[in-house]
């Protein structure tokens, strides 16, 4: 494992030699393919890393109804707001299995949401991004939850056991939001009207290099990636799941008849991969920073939907009281 870590592009990590006895041990049972658990012994930069990712990833679930959220009240028939509704509940979900996890690591649930809500907490840079039309919907489910997949499926495998748990649901569920989203995007591209293909290509065109920014920085400027791959917390660096997303996704893009906005954008038969242009990784590293098209409104909007839901965290913790005191008399 360390071997392999030396020659990539990512970070170097500390070596065996490097690491106390209880750090080797718990290396030893991590490359071992044993699943760590809650209460067993682990280095705290395990859990902070895991703590940090886990929250982010939940805060990614959360945010990420808003966009889709937007088009609730004008889905173009039933189905389509039936089908939409049913994702955006699953993405509640989602976020609540992984804060779930987080906690079985000693945060509370109310540290993750507070550190959302201050702004301190990252997630991810796609919501951050405004839903123009309806087609933004087809795109959404067809890259943004295609390259979810992507990134989440090695999740299944990782070492931590509450995380690749909650991970094969998140997976099952993710891969009906692709289906959604290809499916709709199908019968606008192929069975619908010049004006609605047109509209397609307008969204590929806004959602595409976004998309590819998901995955995060290129290897090479990724600092936690060396130790998480290490801990096998990720098994596969950013740039190796970008490439997939882009050899994925072109083909379906030619099946749509939709042009990938990328001049660069070429099958490399000697890798076997297609190459792709450069990302605009100033515009990534904006909107991190709080500065993307829809930042300021997406907190705003958790903000308030935090502070209308005082009430329900009130009347619980009222019960709960009441329920204990119940439970002391008896
Ligand atoms: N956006 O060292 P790196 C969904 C940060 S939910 C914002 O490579 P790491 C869906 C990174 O946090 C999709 N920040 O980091 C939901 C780090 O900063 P800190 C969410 C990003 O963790 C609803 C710094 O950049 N998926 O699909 O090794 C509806 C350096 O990066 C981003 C997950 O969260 C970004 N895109 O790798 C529809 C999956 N990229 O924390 C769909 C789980 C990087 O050091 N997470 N940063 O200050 C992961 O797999 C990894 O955390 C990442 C980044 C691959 C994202």
């Amino acid at each position: 494992m360390y071997a392999q870590l030396v020659d990539t592009g990512v970070k170097r990590v500390r070596s065996a030699e490097e690491l106390s006895g209880p750090e080797q041990a718990f290396q030893q049972r991590v490359d071992d393919g044993v699943r760590i658990e809650p209460k067993d012994w682990m280095p705290q930069a395990y859990r902070k890393t895991l703590v940090r990712q886990i929250s982010q990833h939940a805060h990614s679930e959360i945010v990420g109804m808003l966009p889709e959220g937007n088009w609730l009240t004008r889905a173009p028939t039933l189905k389509r707001k039936a089908i939409l509704q049913a994702k955006i509940q699953d993405e509640a979900g989602h976020g609540l299995y992984l804060y779930s996890a987080a906690e079985t690591l000693g945060v509370s649930r109310e540290e993750m949401v507070d550190d959302l809500l201050s702004g301190k907490a990252k997630y991810s840079t796609i919501f951050n991004y405004p839903t123009l039309t309806w087609a933004d919907i087809g795109m959404i489910g067809w890259l943004v939850d295609g390259s979810a997949i992507i990134n989440q499926i090695p999740l299944c495998r990782c070492s931590y056991g509450p995380y690749a748990r909650a991970m094969v649901r998140v997976c099952k569920e993710e891969s009906f939001h692709q289906r959604q989203g290809y499916d709709l995007l199908i019968q606008m591209c192929r069975h619908g009207t010049p004006e609605q293909k047109a509209m397609c290509q307008d969204a590929l065109n806004r959602w595409w290099w976004p998309s590819l920014m998901m995955f995060g920085p290129p290897d090479a400027a990724s600092t936690n990636s060396a130790q998480s791959m290490q801990w096998r917390i990720k098994l596969f660096s950013n740039d190796e799941l970008r490439q997939k997303m882009v050899d994925q996704s072109v083909p379906q893009a030619e099946y749509l008849g939709l042009t990938v906005p990328d001049p660069d954008l070429k099958w490399n038969e000697a890798r076997g991969h297609y190459d792709f242009g450069e990302i605009d990784w100033d515009e990534f590293h904006a909107v991190i920073k709080g500065n993307g098209p829809c930042n300021r409104e997406r907190l705003q909007a958790r903000r308030d939907a935090h502070e209308a839901g005082a009430w329900v965290r009130e009347a619980f913790s009222a019960h709960a009281a009441k329920q204990a005191a119940r439970r002391k008399v008896a």
